[in-house]
């Protein structure tokens, strides 16, 4: 389609704007707000919009009904040179409210005043019921053809390549809270495929709380805060959520998970992502398949520590968000492979024995393999939160011919609740014309008017049959790429309110994933589960859940026992015999480190020249580095990006030491010296900040590296010679050797494995 001539005036002074600000004035480290620094004094001269930063992305520009406009994606923005009303008339003040003179009252005919305080008034919506706390980005998914065997689906010919947006997000937390708590986190994909928009709405977690849809509000209400205190925000440890998983233990499945590392993912970019329930997909000619959908993350799967978590929760609550768009700004793009495995669609719907209805239940990868089936990257961030990812719409119905449901009881509940959450959070039925939710494929559906009604529908007759149309909008036929519901049989059944028996098994898949760990990761599990029960006031809530451990492990409960004090109970269940799945376990691989941060420590006496080079190569290896110095500014011509008073450790990936700087003046001393000596940081030359730096990412495993004067750090850190702390006669060295030690996310070694 020819751009509008308006839109076209759009496109030319915006690519004038960005050629003339152009790469140079990009800041070297992701981050900053704007796409050009700002100038000192105020501007006073109206000019044409400023680019949006390189990396931002913004909706397709489609109409409501899904056409495409061929205005660019800029001419969204309100950026002209102007102050305007919301009607478009020019303002000459918009600092004073019309008065009756300077001291006068305010008159009730300012509708300059009325409007923009009442549009302010009106500007939130409710946050999302869960998921309330997320962030997205908009990328490509390019289909590798190896599920054209099994669907029509035509984003998943070879080489289609189809827009997406992602909305990663926490659960229980409301909109203002920590990214970094312990919570299931969700991975939602936008597919805007040609026949129509395919939603895959994942959580990074496999199984689920509850085997049938009717339970999540009782799931949902036990998780979030105590209704009569609103505490505790974002997070399972309290009273009501272990009542509740403990007295319907097929939650206990997904529980052990979030008591997992996988509970506090490092990044979004390190995140595997699952549809849970088991899906349908139909070919050409009818056939189907019963498959389950995987998200596999190109950097691998990896978590934070419990105490960086927590450290982080206060020093950068933004810290997954910051994450995902510092690395995609610095072209770190974040990539998955989008995979499923495939099982015959029979009419027991269940896979070696594993029941594919039960969404408590995984099918391990060893018995059947996650083939992938194309790649998903995310590239460009929002321009605008609140338009893009506060205001996308997923639903689970949204599917397009080729992919269908099952009978997951929570699935089938699910097909209710996305649209009908929406009328509430967005206003109104009319909620895919926003946007980000604009289809890109023809829409020619029979819905009218309703609240926020963009569409100008033409026709008289929506309504089918009709002839005032000449019978428009026809059916689809099979030819006509038609979205079927699979002829599936139903087996002639009494009405009930009852589950399959095979949903009764609780326990076998928690005791599996227990299994599976490795003995660092089952520490953790057994320390998260102290922690979450600890922070329980109700004896009876924590014998109850310890109850629950013995079904899964003796060696699990016996440890968890131990940490609250209380007696080790007996199974109640007879332990099930399960084969391991090592699939399921984070440790033990190496992966690529793209967009992973390096702080760097410099002082005055620190060989620069090695800095510099050093900091090149960090760049050159897709990550970045952050320069750590005594005081804001420069060192040798490079800007300082933290200071002692504003680096903390848990920012890092890895931590280089080019220096040992002496304390600051604004160092605190480090103890009381009516306490005695102060132990290694009594004495030390070294400013006491960096000793902590040093501390802590030695505490969470994390990679040191140290040349020159820098070695002095680590000796009076007490930490030289340890495993993970690497030195050397030259930055370049000793960065290489980092480089490699980081492809396995933290030095394991460090982590003494009490449990076998
Ligand atoms: Fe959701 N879920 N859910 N859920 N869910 C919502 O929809 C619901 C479930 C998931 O970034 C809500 O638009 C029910 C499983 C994600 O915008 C709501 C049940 C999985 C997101 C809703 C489930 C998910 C949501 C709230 C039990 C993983 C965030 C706001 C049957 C496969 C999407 C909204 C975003 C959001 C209902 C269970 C994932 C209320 C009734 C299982 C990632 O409609």
């Amino acid at each position: 389609m020819e751009s509008s001539k308006p839109a076209q005036i759009v496109k030319d002074v915006v690519e004038a704007a960005v050629e003339k600000v152009g790469d140079a004035l990009t800041p070297d480290v992701p981050g900053a707000p704007g796409s050009a620094p700002p100038p000192l004094q105020e501007p006073t001269t109206p000019h044409g919009p400023l680019p949006p930063k390189a990396e931002q992305g913004a909706p397709d520009t489609r109409t409501p009904t899904g056409a495409e406009t061929g205005v660019p994606k800029i001419a969204k923005g309100q950026q002209g040179a102007y102050l305007t009303t919301a009607n478009g008339a020019r303002l000459r003040d918009t600092d004073h409210s019309l008065k009756a003179g300077p001291r006068g009252p305010v008159l009730l005919q300012d509708h300059h005043l009325r409007e923009k305080i009442t549009h302010f008034d009106h500007e939130r919506i409710p946050e999302r019921v869960v998921h309330a706390r997320g962030a997205g980005a908009h990328g490509t998914f390019v289909a590798y053809g190896a599920a054209e065997e099994v669907t029509r689906a035509g984003f998943l010919k070879k080489g289609r390549e189809t827009p997406v947006f992602v909305r990663f997000s926490t659960v229980l937390g409301s909109r203002g809270s920590a990214d970094t708590v312990r919570d299931t986190r969700g991975f939602a994909t936008k597919f805007y495929t040609d026949e129509g928009t395919f939603d895959l709405v994942a959580n990074n977690i496999p199984v689920f709380f509850i085997q049938d849809a009717i339970k999540f509000p009782d799931v949902i209400h036990a998780g979030k805060p105590h209704p009569d205190r609103e505490i505790p925000q974002a997070q399972s440890a309290h009273d009501t959520f272990w009542d509740f998983v403990s007295l319907h233990t097929e939650a206990q499945h997904h529980t052990i998970w979030n008591m997992s590392d996988r509970g506090i993912p490092r990044s979004y970019r390190t995140m595997e992502g699952f549809g849970v329930h088991t899906f349908r997909m139909v070919d050409e000619a009818g056939a189907t398949v019963l498959v389950k959908f995987h998200w596999k993350p190109k950097l691998g799967v990896h978590s934070l520590t419990w105490e960086e978590a927590q450290l982080i929760g206060g020093i950068d609550p933004d810290y997954h968000r910051r994450d995902l768009y510092d690395a995609i700004e610095a072209g770190a793009y974040p990539e998955w492979e989008l995979g499923i495995q495939v099982f015959p669609d029979t009419p027991e719907e269940t896979f070696a024995g594993i029941d594919l209805l039960d969404p408590t239940k995984i099918v391990p990868e060893e018995l059947a393999p996650v083939q992938p089936i194309g790649k998903l990257t995310l590239n460009k961030t929002p321009r605008n939160f609140f338009a893009e990812t506060e205001q996308v719409a997923f639903h689970v119905g949204h599917l397009p011919p080729g992919i269908d449901v099952t009978n997951d009881p929570l699935l089938q509940g699910r097909l209710f609740s996305y649209v009908d959450t929406q009328l509430t959070r967005l206003g109104g039925p009319n909620f895919t014309q926003i946007p980000i939710n604009r289809p890109h494929a023809d829409v020619n559906d029979m819905l009218r008017d309703g609240f926020h009604q963009h569409a100008v529908h033409a026709g008289v007759a929506p309504y089918r049959p009709n002839s005032l149309d000449g019978g428009n909008p026809f059916p689809a036929g099979d030819r006509e790429h038609a979205f079927v519901d699979t002829p599936v049989t139903v087996a002639e059944a009494p009405k009930v309110r009852a589950a399959p028996a095979s949903f009764d098994d609780h326990y076998s898949q928690v005791r599996l994933f227990w299994q599976s760990m490795s003995p660092v990761e089952k520490e953790h599990i057994i320390r998260a589960y102290t922690f979450e029960l600890g922070k329980c006031y109700h004896q009876a809530i924590k014998e109850r859940q310890l109850q629950c451990l013995a079904n899964v492990d003796p060696v699990l409960c016996e440890q968890v026992a131990t940490g609250l004090g209380l007696p080790v109970p007996q199974p109640t269940v007879p332990l099930a015999e399960v084969q391991p799945s090592p699939a399921l376990s984070q440790v033990g691989r190496e992966w690529p480190a793209d967009g992973r941060m390096v702080g760097i420590v410099v002082d005055a006496q620190a060989d620069l020249g090695d800095v510099h080079e050093v900091r090149r190569e960090v760049f050159a290896a897709g990550m970045v580095p952050l320069l750590i110095a005594a005081h804001g500014g420069t060192v040798d011509g490079l800007p300082v990006q933290r200071t002692f008073a504003t680096g903390r450790s848990v920012e890092f990936d890895a931590v280089l030491l080019a220096g040992a700087p002496a304390p600051a003046p604004d160092a605190l001393p480090a103890r009381d010296a009516k306490a005695g000596s102060a132990g290694s940081a009594g004495s030390a030359t070294v400013d006491p900040r960096m000793l902590l730096l040093v501390e802590e990412a030695w505490r969470h495993a994390k990679v040191i590296g140290a040349w020159g004067a820098g070695a002095e750090v680590l000796n009076q850190a007490g930490v030289t010679g340890t495993p993970g702390v690497v030195t050397g006669g030259s930055g370049a060295e000793v960065l290489a050797e980092v480089q490699r030690l980081m492809a396995a996310h933290r030095v394991w070694e460090r982590f003494p494995a009490s449990v076998a």
